[in-house]
C-alpha cells in the first residue's frame, strides 16, 4: 500500500466515522462536504467545523500567495518565508510577474506534504510534485496538506538565481504547536 493510498483510506474512514456520528444530519453533512469540495476556498477555519481535521482532504483551503520575482526583475520570492500547519489544507497560488522564468523548488518540503493537485491553466496534475517552473506571466495553484513538521529550504534552480537571493524558508509546524 502506498503512502497516498494509506492517507486516502484514513480520510475515507474518518469521513464515514464523522458522518455516522452525525447520522441525523447525514444528508446536510454530505451537502456541506460536497460544497467544500467544489468551492475549496471558503475562508472558514476547518478547526471550527464539527469533525475538524477528520475532513482533512475536503476541508476549505487557506490561500497563500507567492510571487516568483517581480516587475523590476528582482531575484527574490515574495514572500520568502512560509509557515504551514500540519493537517490543514492549503492552496498556494504562485505567479510570475517578472520578465524571465523561475522555478519554485522545495524537494524536502514536497516530500513532507500530501499533494492533492496542482492546477495550471486548464491542466490539473495529480501525484508527487517537487518543482514548478513558471514562465513570465504564468500562474499555478498547488493544493496540498502539510504532513511532516520541519524547516525546509526553497530555491529557484535557474543558475545564479539562488546565489543572488532567490531562496526562502518553509516551515511546517505541528497542530499541537499552535496556540
Ligand atoms: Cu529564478
Amino acid at each position: 500500500m502506498t503512502f497516498v493510498q494509506l492517507l486516502n483510506s484514513f480520510f475515507d474512514r474518518s469521513v464515514s466515522a464523522f458522518l455516522t456520528q452525525i447520522r441525523p444530519f447525514g444528508a446536510i453533512a454530505a451537502i456541506v462536504v460536497c460544497v467544500g469540495l467544489i468551492l475549496g476556498a471558503a475562508p472558514v477555519q476547518a478547526s471550527k467545523l464539527s469533525g475538524g481535521d477528520r475532513l482533512i482532504a475536503r476541508q476549505p483551503s487557506t490561500e497563500v500567495r507567492v510571487s516568483l520575482g517581480n516587475g523590476s526583475d528582482a531575484l527574490k520570492f515574495f514572500p520568502d518565508q512560509f509557515q504551514f500547519v500540519a493537517g490543514k489544507r492549503y492552496k498556494l497560488v504562485l505567479n510570475n510577474p517578472s520578465p524571465q522564468k523561475h522555478y519554485f523548488t522545495a524537494k524536502d518540503f514536497a516530500d513532507s506534504i500530501w499533494t492533492q493537485k496542482v492546477e495550471a491553466g486548464k491542466v490539473e496534475v495529480k501525484g508527487a510534485i517537487h518543482e514548478l517552473e513558471l514562465k513570465p506571466g504564468a500562474e499555478a495553484e498547488w493544493i496540498f496538506v502539510p504532513m511532516k513538521p520541519g524547516t525546509y529550504s526553497l530555491r529557484c534552480t535557474i543558475p545564479g538565481h539562488a546565489e543572488a537571493g532567490m531562496v526562502g524558508t518553509i516551515t511546517i509546524t505541528s497542530d499541537s504547536q499552535q496556540a
